[in-house]
This record gives structure tokens, C-alpha cells and sequence, in this order.
């Protein structure tokens, strides 16, 4: 049987967007772009505000169903500290979380906006109360990373998205490993960009960490298409061998979801949507996304539809 067509595997809330601006306790600019987690039963956003400078910090909400009744940090949670962490200078951006079961913490991979540009930094928090910050991992520039819950032959491995301009600018998936979550290296191109008309032409960034199923790891990224009227965020998923993450198994050629309400066609930036995090819960992935970065919403998918989905536009 033929899986639906990508439109219709990812269902929008219909209570969309589930956070805004006003819903924060405090003056800010704009909310999104939110890691989550599942602390005690409830679920965790830890989400991106970026306050009326233009730099953003981490607030967290808190939900007993993932949907509504969020109840929202009065303060912000984690503010950037470039007295102590120079490398949040101009603040910190798209948290990514992972519960690494071996050490009984969540790691929290996000963008650091440095001085000479966006790294990736490292924290960990056993209770999202108290944080620890490790610092960055991965030199400028370099962005949505997030890391594999376990190891693989002894080793942590991480996604992430360094920058290069030669000869072009080019912006690829790479993949990492490390003994400690410190010290990476064996790095190397896991998904390139695609090249001239693609909707994943001219950058590609991954989205939430990846996901262990069955059939492999469960990649959802982001691709960006430069048009006449600006970047087009869309998302598309790919998957990974179980054992060597570095081995891509499947790469759709179409988008699974794209910008098309008007929380996500029109905000800060038009034409985005920007998941950095998703639950999987009785066989149902619950997807939390940015929209036009101004906004939280929600998206429901069947985990087995979207696999048959990857399988039929692979
Ligand atoms: C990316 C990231 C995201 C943002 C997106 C669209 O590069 O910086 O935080 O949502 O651009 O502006």
C-alpha cells in the first residue's frame, strides 16, 4: 500500500501555536525553537526566548499532557553568561536534548553565539533546576548538533553543522565522535546539501536528536532553499544504520513539512519551521517546532507512517 502523501503524516494541533510571547510572565521579543524532554511524567520545554536586544536565553515550560496548561518559569531559566562563558556573547539559541541513560543526565547541545560566530556548547542538568555548562565542543561556525543517547563501539557520537566557505559556502550534516563528550574528532560529512533546485539545496541542519528505532536512527532536518524572496525552511528525514550512525540507510527526496499556516509563513523570519525537539509516546511522535521565529506549535505523527513514508520516497 502507498504511504500517505508527506502533507498528511505530520498533523498540526489544532490549537496552534501553543506558546507565544504574550503566554511569557516577562517583556520579550519573541519564544521558539524549543528542546524538549519527559522529567517525572511531565514534559519540558526548554525554550528559546529572545529578549527586545535581540539576544536570546532558555525558559522553561512545563506541561502535564505535552498540549496545554503550560506553565511557564516566571524568569528566565538559563540566561547566557559571558562573564564566565565569553563564547554566549550575543547569547544562547536551539537547545537539543538527549538523557544519556549512562551518566542519568540530560545533555543539552546548543548554539552558542560567540564573538566570531555560532559554535556548539554542551550543558547537562539532572533536573532541569541546576545546569552545568562544559563550554563549547565545536569551534565557530557550527550549529544544530545534538547527540546519540549511547555509544557505539565505545564512543559518543554527535550531529552537527560546521560552516565552509570554500569555494562556495557550503553547509552539510556532519558526524562525530568522542571517548568523554569532550574531545571529538573522526569527523566527516553524513548529509551533504543538495545542489541547484532541491528543497534541501543550499544548507541543511538537523532538527531534534536523533531517534532509535527499529529500522535505524530516525532523522528529521531541516533544508533551506534560497529563493527570490528569501530562505524556505522545510523538513525532510532521513535514517541511520543502528550500529554505525555513520552509515546513511535512507534520505527522502521529498519534504515531509513545510511552512504553510500563517504562524509559520509570517514572523520574524517568514517561511520557517524549526523543530529542535519530539517525544515518542505509545507509537505516536509528538514534534514541537518553531514557526517564523516567533512561536511554539505542535505537530502528531504515527511513528510507523512516517518509516512507511521514508520507505516509498527514499
Ligand atoms: C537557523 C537558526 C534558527 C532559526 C532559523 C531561521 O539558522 O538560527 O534558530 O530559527 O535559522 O531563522
Amino acid at each position: 500500500m502507498k504511504s500517505r502523501a508527506g502533507e498528511k503524516i505530520f498533523r498540526r494541533y489544532e490549537g496552534n501555536p501553543i506558546i507565544s510571547v504574550d503566554d511569557l510572565p516577562y517583556s520579550a521579543n519573541s519564544v521558539f525553537n524549543a528542546g524538549v524532554a519527559e522529567v517525572n511524567g511531565e514534559t519540558v520545554l526548554l525554550m528559546r526566548v529572545e529578549d527586545r536586544r535581540g539576544i536570546s536565553h532558555f525558559t522553561i515550560a512545563r506541561s502535564e499532557n505535552g498540549i496545554d496548561n503550560w506553565r511557564i518559569d516566571s524568569k528566565p531559566t538559563l540566561l547566557p553568561s559571558p562573564e564566565t562563558h565569553p563564547e554566549e556573547l550575543y547569547g544562547i539559541e536551539d537547545p537539543r536534548i538527549t538523557f544519556i541513560a549512562e551518566e542519568g543526565y540530560w545533555a543539552i547541545v546548543f548554539t552558542a553565539f560567540s564573538k566570531g560566530g555560532p559554535l556548539v556548547a554542551l550543558a547537562t542538568t539532572y533536573d532541569f533546576k541546576e545546569f552545568e555548562r562544559h563550554g563549547p565542543v565545536m569551534p565557530p561556525e557550527d550549529k544544530d548538533a545534538a547527540l546519540f543517547p549511547e555509544r557505539f563501539g565505545g564512543r559518543w557520537a554527535m550531529l552537527h553543522r560546521p560552516v565552509s566557505t570554500f569555494p562556495t559556502t557550503t553547509a552539510d550534516i556532519w558526524i562525530s565522535f568522542s571517548p568523554d563528550l569532550k574531545h571529538w574528532g573522526d569527523h566527516r560529512v553524513l548529509l551533504p546539501a543538495r545542489k541547484g533546485a532541491w528543497w534541501d539545496a543550499n544548507k541543511v541542519g538537523l532538527s531534534p536528536p536523533p531517534l532509535k528505532t527499529d529500522l535505524g536512527w530516525l532523522i528529521l532536518y531541516h533544508g533551506v532553499k534560497l529563493t527570490a524572496s528569501g530562505s524556505l525552511y522545510r523538513l525532510g528525514l532521513a535514517l541511520l544504520d543502528l550500529k554505525n550512525p555513520a552509515r546513511v540507510v535512507a534520505r527522502s527526496n521529498e519534504w515531509i513539512f513545510a511552512p504553510q499556516e500563517s504562524y509559520e509563513l509570517y514572523g520574524d523570519v517568514d517561511k520557517v519551521v524549526f523543530p529542535c525537539g519530539w517525544i515518542l509516546a505509545d507509537g505516536e511522535l509528538r514534534l514541537y517546532y518553531g514557526g517564523a521565529d516567533r512561536c511554539i506549535a505542535l505537530a502528531t505523527a504515527r511513528l510507523d507512517e512516517v518509516l512507511a513514508w521514508l520507505k516509498d520516497h527514499s
